[in-house]
């Protein structure tokens, strides 16, 4: 055995268990995908070199546990969670995989593949104590939260299972520029000049989670689109018995995962005790082989253990008796590959004791180089919030607009379809979908003419899957977090997703991707990774019957999530103007449609050609006024100019009305000047009153502008609840046209 070690030597005598169900899938997945994966697998024998190698990488994913412990139970670190005892299964996947090339979405378990794939010591101990020169996060993020752009190890959150689907997005991504390679080419003047593209053709995409997370619900669904997509997506599902103190068949169904998975079309299942070097590598290289074939996703079920209880912050003897630790300590996969090694005289005890001090000498020196390390300092907090490339409030954003020929007036909906296509027509790295976007996902009869398609349930999407294809423009399946995070996948990737949330009312299953991912991939990573991309929401009410589900507002939550810039026009002009904005910029955006404008009269434009752009964070002063300054923006705008112009018919009173447009950056300046001004002000919006947007304007004019005052700051706002289906309950409880005059008279008389 000493100068080479056949794979499939080993397996004859291996300990493998495949249950019934398992080896049947296996076995038409290999006949599906014939010799051709049996003979990469052959090809990438473990030399003794290379275990000699995996037993290395093991052990010193160990040993930096040991001394994150030390250094916790110090106080030189803050936090510890370690990768005990999955070592085995993790070296496997690195040994399998190619780093810099394919892509590895790490739970945070993953030590030891990390460091398989070339993450030192020094640097993972750099994240522990919080440096400054921490290379995955600039000391933002705990230990064992894995990122390296070179490595092509993304950013991961504590988010349990929020990477399932960033990995699809970014193994769509791959296949999307290996078909239209044309789009991963740079251009200057948007994203594009900052976002580099890498892709092969071939790569694979990992993603690991512990057993505890296949209850997550996005773990389901990236399921369903890696099955769907035939994905090369390699799933590893770390097993070890327990998330936190809940066992594993108190969170999954029979208490395995694999049999719950199995049925899944498509896919290369494994179950393998992932406590056994061997067996993993077997297991992972198979399943690398068969997604990098082409012939769809795979999934890794490993066995393994946790001696180590769940993190430092936990004590496993509070729930799990002793005989049960016992147990797991004869299958330490340390000792495994140990004993294994001197049992195949692969290494003498000598060589074993040379190694190990060899990597225990390593730790230390990595150990005394981290604490050592050079803090960050504090004006780093804001740095990399957003892009410091390419500000959406850039000047090359404020263009003026260029009328065509065509001078017909348009509604909202009609620009912002025009604008769709712009982009689209103008950067192949735009792909745009989402429940309903598509016009037909049954190709045929729209292809041949037989139906118009649908194009959105408001229709802004139409006619882009006709002009654009099907590989450009299609519908998600119904579940918004899966749109969500696979757009972010994608934009991590390079792409740049244009995405429809179909009503803001709907936005919730996504919200754990928007505010732990989306907003947080730049600054986590210390603009490592970033995720630019739009998502387009209808939102808002007025709509005689809208009712509960139909009609919510909810902006604030997203203005008070630092990393996402948030806008809301009012008119057809702006909305196309800050939209193209949004879709050149390197900022994630979260582009609010108020749908009761689609179609108003109201603030209907020419086009304005096809690079008018708006710079965000500029208010427009929608009617010049000298006595009181109305903030508002969204729908509420033609209600208070209405409001306004009634009100100087009536009384003479002028009122300064000011449209935000942007409410994420805003537009400070402009507020600033006309209460200077007008020495009165209301901050009106749709939403509800209380924690409501205009909180925060109302309160920073209190704080800047006290002395510029002479009332106090009102708000117009809707009542504290939701949007009821009658409409004269409707009506009562938004704020209306007469609300606002009624409000503006008042402050006038102060
Ligand atoms: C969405 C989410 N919910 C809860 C938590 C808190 N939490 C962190 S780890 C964990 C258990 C995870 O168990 P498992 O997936 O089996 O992984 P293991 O730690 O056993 O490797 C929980 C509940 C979290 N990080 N994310």
């Amino acid at each position: 055995m000493r100068g080479g070690f056949s794979l499939w030597g080993w397996n004859k005598a291996g300990a493998r268990q495949y249950n019934h169900c398992l080896a049947e899938a296996i076995t038409m997945a290999r006949n599906m995908v014939s010799n051709s994966i049996e003979k990469k697998v052959t090809e990438g024998e473990l030399t003794s070199e290379k275990l000699v190698e995996f037993y290395r990488l093991m052990y010193l994913s160990r040993r930096t546990d040991d001394r994150e412990i030390v250094l916790k139970r110090q106080q030189k670190i803050f936090f510890q969670v370690s990768c005990a005892g999955h070592e085995a299964l993790l070296v496997a996947a690195g040994m399998a995989m190619r780093p810099g090339y394919d892509w590895f979405y790490p739970y945070y378990r993953d030590r030891a593949i990390c460091l398989a794939l070339g993450n030192t010591v020094e640097d993972q101990l750099l994240q522990s104590v919080g440096a400054a020169d921490d290379p995955a996060s600039g000391g933002r993020q705990m230990p064992s939260h894995w990122s390296s752009p070179k490595l092509n190890i993304v950013t991961s959150s504590s988010s349990t299972a929020t990477q399932c689907l960033q990995a699809i997005g970014c193994a769509e991504a791959g296949r999307y520029f290996s078909r239209h390679p044309e789009a991963a080419a740079k251009h200057p003047g948007d994203y594009r000049e900052f976002k580099d593209v890498k892709f092969h053709g071939d790569e694979v995409v990992y993603v690991s989670i512990g057993e505890g997370a296949t209850s997550q619900g996005e773990f389901w669904e990236s399921l369903n689109t890696a099955s769907n997509g035939k994905l090369p997506v390699v799933y590893v599902i770390e097993d070890n018995q327990y998330a936190i103190s809940t066992p594993v068949e108190t969170n999954t169904p029979g208490g395995n995962i694999s049999r719950l998975v199995a049925n899944f079309p498509n896919f290369h299942f494994a179950e393998v005790d992932g406590t056994d070097p061997i067996a993993s590598y077997k297991a992972m290289a198979e399943a690398v082989a068969y997604c990098r074939a082409g012939y769809g996703p795979a999934l890794v079920h490993g066995h393994v253990i946790r001696p180590y209880s769940h993190s430092l912050s936990d004590d496993e003897r509070l729930y799990r008796p002793a005989s049960e630790l016992e147990a797991d300590a004869l299958r330490d996969p340390i000792s495994r590959m140990q004993m294994w090694l001197l049992r195949e005289g692969i290494l003498d005890e000598a060589a074993i004791n040379r190694l190990e001090r060899q990597v225990d000498e390593e730790v230390q020196r990595a150990a005394d180089k981290a604490i050592m390390a050079k803090l960050p300092s504090l004006d780093s907090i804001p740095r990399h919030l957003y892009s410091e490339d390419l500000s959406p409030m850039d000047a090359r954003f404020a263009t003026q607009p260029r009328p065509t020929a065509d001078a017909a007036e348009r509604t909202m909906a009609d620009l912002i379809n025009c604008c769709l296509k712009d982009e689209m027509r103008r950067d192949d790295r735009i792909v745009v979908f989402g429940e309903d976007v598509a016009d037909a996902s049954r190709e045929e009869p729209l292809r041949a003419g037989k139906i118009k398609g649908k194009g959105g349930v408001f229709k802004l999407t139409a006619g882009l899957q006709t002009e654009f294809g099907s590989d450009r423009v299609w519908n998600s399946p119904l579940a918004e977090a899966n749109i969500v995070g696979r757009a972010i996948g994608m934009a991590e990737r390079g792409l740049k997703p244009v995405v429809e949330i179909q009503f803001f009312d709907y936005i919730w299953p996504a919200m754990h991707q928007m505010r732990n991912e989306l907003a947080l991939i730049r600054w986590r990573s210390n603009d490592g990774f970033s995720c630019p991309l739009v998502m387009r929401v209808p939102i808002g009410g007025y709509l005689t019957g809208g009712s509960i589900y139909h009609s919510q507002s909810g902006e604030s939550i997203f203005t008070h999530t630092p990393g996402v810039r948030v806008v809301m026009p009012s008119n057809a002009l702006d909305a196309l103007g800050l939209l193209r904005t949004a879709i050149r910029c390197d900022d994630p955006v979260l582009f609010l449609e108020h749908k009761r404008l689609y179609r108003e009269t109201y603030g209907r434009a020419a086009y304005p050609g096809p690079d008018y752009c708006i710079p965000f964070g500029k208010a427009k002063i929608v009617r010049p006024g000298r006595e009181l300054t109305v903030i508002t923006y969204g729908a509420v705008v033609p209600r208070a100019l209405q409001a306004a112009e009634r009100l100087h018919r009536d009384k003479g009173i002028d009122v300064e009305l000011i449209d935000l447009r942007s409410l994420a950056p805003y537009d400070w300046e402009t507020i600033a000047e006309s209460v200077r001004k007008t020495n009165r002000v209301i901050v009106a919006h749709e939403d509800m009153l209380s924690w409501g947007y205009g909180a925060e304007i109302a309160a920073r004019i209190g704080e800047e502008l006290f002395h510029d005052l002479d009332a106090p700051v009102r708000r117009v706002a809707s009542m504290d609840t939701f949007v009821a289906y009658q409409p004269i309950l409707e009506d009562a409880i938004l704020p209306q046209s007469e609300d606002l005059y009624r409000a503006m008279e008042d402050l006038a008389a102060f």
